[in-house]
């Protein structure tokens, strides 16, 4: 670590601190009101507030690196003002997240956008900023200079055996960057596929997709995750080798215990039944985390629960009655993968994070013995009211007093505009409209 850095980490906490301080004054009395009332609305059933607001407190998701930088789709790509220029500026984002919301402790980096000359200063970097690392993310979807074969059609399943060994020793490289870092866990999505019937064979790739993968697991350090990520289709635009939970779920059977299945919420066929997936997933032991994101039409990678917060909640909903229930081998990691195209980056991923602890705090209202009851009686109407009940309690008090009593910020957004950080960005990173954003 150089001193300037240093410097600024400093000032940077410094301001936030500041910022932090000003407004949380302000809005204390009005928060004070509104969560004692809300504790006598939940006393009333029975649920002590303290206690939903301590698990809420005990939440985190994963920043995707890549998420601070503004987006673009196919067309365009409009570079907002002060936007991180290389690996150090993201996680300084990324704390100003974690400082103004105490609900994403952690970043998942994706390599190569995120190369660094030393990941161990990397780490130290980070923990200074109160930042840890999530899962890694390889990147076999796109060539980068010099790297010899190319991967335009296709990487670890890739026809020649040459290009499918280039991918497995880039996600080999992964795994050791990873182990430096402090990750335990690697998250590989392929764009591997076929635009047109006929292009590939659709079960050789897959059994070379298997061969591929397998020894990449066979490298996995012991307390370590594979997370297997499914999309339907992009770039691949007629099949994808990975294409859905069936695909990752015999993957990740045969491959063994470490390799899990990993839901990016936007990977779906439009109208599937994400919550099924993730109960299936439970049940079959393999659930290994999700990508949250919200879409209307397809891969959107719109902020999570921007467009359909009740699916949201559903989600939740599986996971707290799996947790409740000690579903055997439940431990899913959170991580957001969004695109900002037209929001401040920072704003759009602390208002997902937030998104995230309403949909867990309102499931950990639903009454589940009285739901459980409703279900074995063929009560219809009530067991969908009672998961309606928890779902249209305005948990916003309790959100904001986890945030207060981290230290945080009650109101994140209205602070971080009050900070000025943005602004302050603007001047010492020079606006770059070539920098790249991914969708993945
Ligand atoms: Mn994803």
């Amino acid at each position: 670590m150089n001193d300037a850095r240093d410097i600024s980490t400093v000032a940077l906490m410094k301001s936030l601190d500041a910022a932090v301080a000003s407004t949380n004054a302000r809005l204390q009395p009005e928060l004070d009101r509104d969560y004692e009332t809300l504790r006598t609305q939940l006393a009333r059933r029975g649920v002590d507030i303290d206690r939903i607001t301590q698990e809420v407190g005990a939440f985190g998701v994963a920043i995707p690196s890549w998420g601070v930088g503004t987006g673009g789709t196919r067309f365009a790509r409009f570079p907002g003002p002060g936007e991180p220029r290389n690996v150090h500026e993201k996680l300084e984002d990324c704390a100003v997240i974690q400082r103004l919301t105490a609900a994403t402790p952690t970043v998942s980096l994706h390599i190569p956008w995120d190369s660094a000359s030393d990941y161990r200063a990397l780490k130290e970097r980070a923990a200074a900023l109160g930042l840890q690392f999530d899962a890694v993310n390889s990147n076999t979807f796109q060539d980068r200079p010099g790297q010899g074969l190319s991967y335009k059609y296709g990487s670890l399943t890739h026809t020649d055996p040459g290009v499918r060994s280039q991918a497995i020793a880039h996600n080999l490289d992964c795994i050791r960057i990873g182990e430096q870092l402090g990750s335990k866990a690697l998250t590989l999505w392929i764009a591997d596929g076929a635009n047109f019937p006929g292009q590939q064979h659709l079960s050789s790739a897959f059994e070379r997709y298997l061969n591929s993968a397998a020894a990449i697991y066979a490298a996995l350090p012991a307390d370590w995750r594979l997370l297997i990520e499914h999309k339907m289709y992009e770039p691949a635009f007629y099949a994808t080798v990975i294409q859905d939970w069936g695909s990752s779920l015999m993957a990740a059977e045969t491959l063994g215990p470490k390799a899990r299945c990993l839901i990016d919420l936007g990977h779906h066929a439009p109208n599937v039944n994400i919550e099924m997936i993730v109960a299936r997933l439970i049940h079959a032991q393999r659930l290994g985390g999700f990508h949250f994101n919200d879409s209307k039409y397809g891969d959107d990678d719109l902020d999570a629960g921007s467009i359909d917060p009740y699916r949201l909640f559903l989600i939740f909903n599986e996971l707290v009655d799996a947790r409740f229930r000690d579903a055997p081998g439940l431990a899913p990691t959170h991580m957001l993968d969004q695109s900002h195209n037209v929001t401040d980056p920072i704003e759009s991923l602390m208002s997902s994070a937030i998104e995230l602890t309403r949909a867990y705090a309102q499931a950990l209202l639903v009454d589940r013995s009285a739901l459980a009851e409703y279900q074995t009686a063929n009560d219809v109407l009530m067991a969908a009211q009672t998961l309606k009940r928890a779902f249209t309690t305005d948990v916003s008090p309790v959100l904001a007093r986890a945030r207060e009593r981290a230290g945080a910020a009650i109101d994140p957004v209205m602070t971080y505009r009050a900070s000025g950080y943005r602004a302050e960005c603007a001047t010492r990173r020079p606006q770059s409209a070539g920098a790249r954003s991914g969708i993945v």
